[in-house]
């Protein structure tokens, strides 16, 4: 498969309208933005509309009553950010693929009056860098952060930096404000986290950026039902890093799950398939899909990366486990690392061809700034530049051990060229014929189909068009999980029923 020519609206954010005047902003509006990003042509346009993050609607959830809050998404291709009546603040979520985007909403939005506050994983990793650009940056968690911001500029007493930790019980956090995303843009609007954290510290993980202090944190597991069950829609997505960290809390969150009959998916490691049981547990929940972050399956990149994983040569046996019980599997391989040479493209996919992933992600290994793997490139001086836009794993920007920088490029539209093929996709289809064909629609309508993506994202028909399919991939995952509820099956039993939906397992 080729890609197609990335429609101009994918590639570059909106021209923002110039000249601007200043004028006087409409005093307690509030204007959250998650900027534009240039999309991968080689993955789906899909996966944006997918998940929601939750950092805007988690300030929304924490802004005061009397402050009118309006939540702008630059990727739903609706043009430029509002601007008229200017806002009396603008907060603008940051991350390193789009802080370009971000300083240059912020600059337009301070020409006309607004006062422009910066938050998000990349103030936190380049605080300096973003201060430069703002009235006031926020550095860590935005939540406990955000109502004081408010307030002070409320008594005219901004200052320019404010930090936060995450060590606060996560309980005590507002549920975010879903009501404020444009429901009809998105697959769903449910994007939950359950759990802060992470059991692993991965040297290449965000987790690890300096002055990042992230304990495990659970919230309550009443809680987060309520939440899933007051947005009413049939799907939800997990955006935990690592749903999977304490199998006891997630046995509690699936018996929980279970009275809400919903279908949904998250990121866990593989070591959730430690216990069979809970496996099952998933299953009878609504768990569908998994994203798994295998990262490689060579043990020396695993442990260089000091990453806690069962041995590669026991994946297959987890995935098939995992399928057993109808979960789909997302794997997510990194491609890049010291001990890959050119021939890890071939055997990575000939891996996930020969257990049958529903799907897999690639990406090229991309060193964040301010993580010990940032440092240790940086030191021996294979960084190849700082342009933080070509941060966004589908760049080699770092000097690879064992290729040549073009080979790891071309390696990896090669993974996903070869993935997204006629032949793979049939390869890969489920042992069980009655899966097979909403396992095609599936990999079709979602992977293959970038134009209508962009059509359905541009004329906000996400969740007219998408929202029958996931509902009828409820009803028969229902249907699935009363027979396996009656069913005992054993490790060892060979694969019986595979449970059919029509979403991708990834965030
Ligand atoms: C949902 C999600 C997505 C969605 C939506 C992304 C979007 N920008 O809209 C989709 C699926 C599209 C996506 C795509 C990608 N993602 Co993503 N994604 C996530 C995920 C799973 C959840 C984000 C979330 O809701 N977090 C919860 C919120 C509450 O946390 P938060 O964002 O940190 O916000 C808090 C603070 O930072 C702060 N804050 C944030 N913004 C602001 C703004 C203001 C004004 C203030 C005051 C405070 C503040 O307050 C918030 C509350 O505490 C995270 C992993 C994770 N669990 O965080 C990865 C993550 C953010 N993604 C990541 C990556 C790498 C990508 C991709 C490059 C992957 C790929 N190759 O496709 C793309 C690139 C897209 C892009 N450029 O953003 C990395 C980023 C690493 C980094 N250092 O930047 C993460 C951390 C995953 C990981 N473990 O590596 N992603
Ligand atoms: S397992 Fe995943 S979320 Fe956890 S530290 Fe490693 S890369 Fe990060």
């Amino acid at each position: 498969m080729r890609a197609t020519p990335v429609p101009a609206e994918m590639a570059l954010a909106p021209e923002l309208p110039m000249p601007v005047t200043r004028a006087t902003p409409r005093r307690h509006f509030a204007l959250l933005i998650n900027p534009f990003y240039a999309k991968d042509p080689r993955a789906s346009y899909g996966k944006h509309v997918l998940t929601p993050t939750l950092a805007l609607t988690s300030l929304a959830g924490a802004t005061p009553e009397h402050w009118d809050i309006r939540y702008w998404d630059e990727n739903l291709l609706q043009g430029p950010p509002p601007h008229e009546p200017v806002p009396h603040v603008v907060g603008i979520t940051v991350h390193l693929t789009f802080a370009k985007r971000a300083y240059e909403l912020a600059r337009w939005y301070r020409m006309q009056g607004s006062i422009v506050i910066l938050g998000g994983l990349h103030v936190l990793s380049c605080p300096d860098e973003a201060a430069s650009h703002a009235h006031a940056i926020a550095i860590g968690d935005g939540v406990q952060l955000w109502p004081q911001i408010l307030k002070d500029i409320e008594r005219d007493a901004l200052r320019p930096r404010y930090t936060a930790n995450y060590a606060r019980a996560y309980r005590l956090d507002p549920a975010p404000r879903r009501r404020v995303l444009p429901r009809e843009s998105f697959l769903t609007t449910t994007s939950v986290i359950a759990t802060r954290g992470c059991h692993n510290r991965c040297g290449f993980c965000y987790l690890a950026t300096d002055g990042l202090h992230m304990p495990y944190r659970m919230r309550d597991v009443q809680q987060v039902v309520e939440e899933i069950a007051a947005d009413g829609q049939p799907y939800t997505v997990f955006v935990d890093n690592n749903l999977g960290s304490r199998p006891d809390y997630l046995k509690r969150l699936c018996e929980a799950l279970k009275a809400l009959g919903i279908i949904w998916s998250a990121a866990v490691t593989i070591d959730v398939t430690d216990d069979p049981a809970l496996v099952r547990e998933m299953a009878l929940s609504g768990c569908t899909g998994v994203f798994v972050g295998f990262e490689s399956l060579n043990e020396g990149n695993l442990s260089d990366a000091r990453k806690r994983s069962p041995a590669p040569d026991d994946y297959a046996r987890r995935v098939a486990l995992l399928h057993r019980y109808g979960i789909q599997v997302n794997g997510s391989f990194v491609l890049g690392f010291d001990h890959d040479r050119p021939d890890v493209f071939e055997r990575t996919v000939e891996w996930i061809e020969s257990n049958r992933l529903e799907c897999a992600t690639f990406h090229i290994l991309t060193p964040y700034p301010g993580t010990p793997f940032f440092r240790q490139l940086e030191a021996d001086d294979r960084i190849l530049h700082r342009d933080w836009d070509k941060y966004d794993t589908a760049h080699v920007v770092f000097q690879p051990k064992h290729m040549s920088v073009e080979e790891l490029d071309r390696g990896y539209a090669w993974c996903y060229d070869r993935l997204f093929s006629h032949a793979s996709i049939w390869r890969r289809r489920p042992e069980d014929p009655r899966a097979v064909l909403s396992y095609l629609g599936m990999s079709y309508l979602y992977k293959r189909s970038n134009r209508i993506w962009h059509l359905l994202i541009k004329h906000r028909l996400t969740g007219a068009v998408w929202r029958p399919l996931i509902e009828h991939s409820r009803r028969r995952h229902l249907k699935f999980r009363s027979r396996l509820e009656r069913m005992v099956l054993d490790d060892a039993a060979p694969v019986s029923q595979r449970a059919s939906q029509y979403v991708s397992p990834g965030v």
